[in-house]
């Protein structure tokens, strides 16, 4: 199967957690990176009083369902130091969000896909574009109508 998902920092080595992250991901037996954007300078969106982020994305192969690959996603943050302490939206070294999950639209306690704020925010979308020029979500919009409204 194929996910989308999105990383980003911004505090410490930001380019250093992004490719840990990755190396992480990758040494798991069911996930492999097929593909990674480039990484972005980006403000800080929703919660401003916070240092610029590094945001990319990357495109999975995995045999993992969302749940179980949401989960791996949330243990590479942990292995990497990632605190949940601070303000929702708030600095962190490592943010590795499932973005988007084949063709699936799930409504789960603490699994929503496509991520939420997808949509709206260009950190994620520019990124997702560099992935497929002609991604689209379930709903059949595409990630580069979405850029172009916004
Ligand atoms: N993540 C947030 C909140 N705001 N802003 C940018 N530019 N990049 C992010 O990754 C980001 C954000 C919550 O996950
Ligand atoms: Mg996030
Ligand atoms: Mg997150």
């Amino acid at each position: 199967m194929r996910a989308y998902i999105g990383l980003g920092s911004n505090l410490g080595d930001r380019r250093g957690y992004l490719d840990r992250a990755l190396q992480l991901l990758e040494r798991e037996p069911g996930v492999k990176v097929v593909a990674v954007s480039e990484f972005r300078e980006t403000d800080p969106v929703g919660y401003t009083d916070q240092p610029r982020f590094l945001n990319g994305a990357a495109a999975l192969e995995t045999d993992f369902a969302p749940s179980d690959l949401l989960g791996r996603l949330l243990a590479v943050e942990r292995e990497l130091g990632r605190e949940r302490t601070g303000p929702r939206f708030g600095p962190r070294t490592i943010d590795l969000d499932l973005l988007l999950y084949d063709e699936k639209t799930i409504d789960e306690p603490g699994l929503v896909v496509p991520h939420p704020r997808l949509a709206e925010r260009r950190f994620v979308l520019e990124p997702l574009l560099d992935l497929d020029p002609e991604l689209a979500l379930p709903d059949g919009r595409r990630v580069r109508g979405l850029l172009e409204q916004g």
